[in-house]
């Protein structure tokens, strides 16, 4: 392997806990002699890397009465007491890099070069960034306090990273948590909450209740939360907005996307293409923000088909644990058979469909090779269903107006990422498209200090910066002043 080191360690962390990872709830790693537990599988081999205690109702009130104690003592803590916390936190984090880069490669397929350069060093930068906010929020957001109790879903697509944009600001804001880890992805949670411990984090300020999407229901139904945030899908989005509704919970939803690629014919047409590599087989395109419906001005759609071909071509797929992987493994069986449901719906509706490397896949494991779809019809399912997997649509258009009109034909609103040299049509066509983020001439960048969120299906509310603080963040009580004759 790669980093023998950081390997063994994870599988001498696994070998310790072969009897069962439980929850981690008021400071404790509660596993009873009774509990239920799931198994989490490493999708490249299709071998087991754990047991994992599934959360019951007892285990979520439990979870909700710890952080509920913990809450007054945290929010009254000085900002700068928080942030030493949150800077431990993160230097941990750093500390431990490599093993939680193998980690998250091993329970998630991810290549070892995107957990290890992107995925570990963001989550860092998150606690970082959030330990300075600690200090300053009640300066920056007077006469509000913290929210109270956090229920935090998070999805598998980056699990660490995903778990640090939701706790990091609610710590900062003052707030304590209750998360659960995707059932497909739960180890660098449990991981993290070693970290929670080892820093001396109050005991409550932060829980881990593993389970499926029921343990989920469990924690957007309790009354005892004060605020939900969940990434993930936007049937579950919607299911627990619903769950939520008229409960007075605050909630923030950050859901799927379909976000448009637009390539102007006056392009870097080179630069378009690394653009499109990190948009869509990127994290083999498990991501929400994933650029997937390339949409191509006439002149240039030959050309650019012809070079990510060529491009694709060199893409290699395989065993994350490879340094020279550029595409791993997909989730779960479940999510590679869907890939290839859509890609097969696309062929039977008109779409042309080119893949490299499919016949130098892997054997065994969960693997799916980079797909380019042509002649997409802006009607076509495979043009208007998320697929969370390594596959671009190709569409082309006229003119300028054309490719807004195609950009916004869409039920989400994420992000969308427009490649043009002309300054002055970048911007117009940036604030004509509906989405929470646009790039120009760039792809699926994230920072700490930026907000992100949707439009449309894709949510609302917003993660990073001031903005993502201050959902975490709710207005001050006041005590009504009824003495005084108005003004
Ligand atoms: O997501 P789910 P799935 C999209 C993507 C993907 C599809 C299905 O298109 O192909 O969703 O993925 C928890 N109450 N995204 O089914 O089910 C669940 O346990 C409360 C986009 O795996 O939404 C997990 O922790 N929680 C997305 C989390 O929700 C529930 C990332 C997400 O799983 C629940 C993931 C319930 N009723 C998938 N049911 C993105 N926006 O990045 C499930 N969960």
């Amino acid at each position: 392997g790669p980093s023998p080191e950081a390997n063994d360690s994870v599988r001498a962390w696994l070998a310790a806990h072969a009897g069962g990872f439980g929850h981690f709830i008021g400071g404790e790693t509660v596993l009873s002699a009774g509990t239920k537990l799931f198994a989490v599988e490493n999708p490249a081999t299709g071998g087991k890397l754990a047991d994992v205690a599934e959360g019951s109702q007892a285990d979520v009130d439990a979870a909700v009465a710890a952080a509920r104690a913990a809450l007054d003592g945290w929010s009254a803590l000085p900002g700068h007491a928080r942030a030493r916390y949150l800077y431990a936190i993160a230097r941990q984090i750093q500390k431990r890099e490599r093993f939680l880069a193998v980690l998250e490669t091993m329970d998630n397929g991810k290549p070892i070069r995107e957990s290890r350069d992107i995925d570990v060093p963001l989550v860092a930068r998150h606690f970082y960034h959030h330990a300075g906010w600690a200090e300053l929020v009640e300066t920056e957001l007077p006469g509000t306090r913290p929210v109270g109790v956090c229920g935090q879903i998070v999805p598998w697509n980056f699990p660490l990273l995903m778990l640090a944009w939701k706790v990091a600001p609610a710590l900062a804001a003052g707030c304590t948590v209750v998360l659960k880890p995707a059932e497909l992805t739960p180890l660098s949670a449990l991981a993290f909450a070693e970290i929670c411990r080892d820093v001396g984090l109050p005991p409550g300020v932060v829980n881990i209740v593993c389970g499926d999407g029921g343990t989920g229901a469990l924690l957007a139904g309790h009354p005892g939360i004060d605020k939900i945030a969940f990434t993930g899908s936007t049937d579950v989005g919607r299911a627990i907005r619903e769950a939520t509704a008229g409960s007075g919970k605050a909630l923030s939803l950050e859901l799927g996307g379909k976000s448009p690629f637009i390539v102007f014919e006056d392009s870097d047409l080179d630069g378009a293409v690394e653009g499109v590599v990190d948009s869509v087989w990127f994290n083999q395109g498990e991501v929400c923000c994933a650029g997937a419906r390339i949409l191509v001005q006439e002149g240039v759609a030959d050309r650019l088909a012809a070079r990510l071909k060529a491009r694709m071509a060199r893409l290699r797929v395989g065993d994350p644990l490879d340094k020279s992987t550029d595409i791993g493994a997909v989730v779960a069986p479940v999510q590679r058979e869907r890939i290839a449901g859509l890609v097969a719906t696309a062929r039977t509706e008109g779409g042309t469909v080119w893949q490299a490397a499919a016949d130098t896949l892997p054997a065994q494991g969960c693997f799916y090779p980079p797909t380019l779809i042509t002649d997409v019809e802006p009607a076509m399912t495979v043009a208007e269903v998320e697929i969370f997997g390594p596959v671009a649509t190709l569409t082309s258009f006229r003119t300028p107006d054309e490719a807004v009109q195609l950009a916004n034909h869409t039920r989400y609103g994420l992000a969308a990422s427009i490649w043009t040299q002309n300054i002055d049509l970048a911007l117009d066509v940036a604030a004509k498209v509906k989405a929470g983020v646009v790039w120009i001439n760039a792809a699926n960048l994230l920072d700490a200090a930026a907000p992100f969120g949707g439009y449309k299906e894709s949510g609302f509310g917003r993660e990073g910066g001031i903005e993502g603080l201050s959902e975490y963040r709710a207005q001050e009580y006041r005590a009504q002043v009824t003495s005084e004759a108005p003004a």
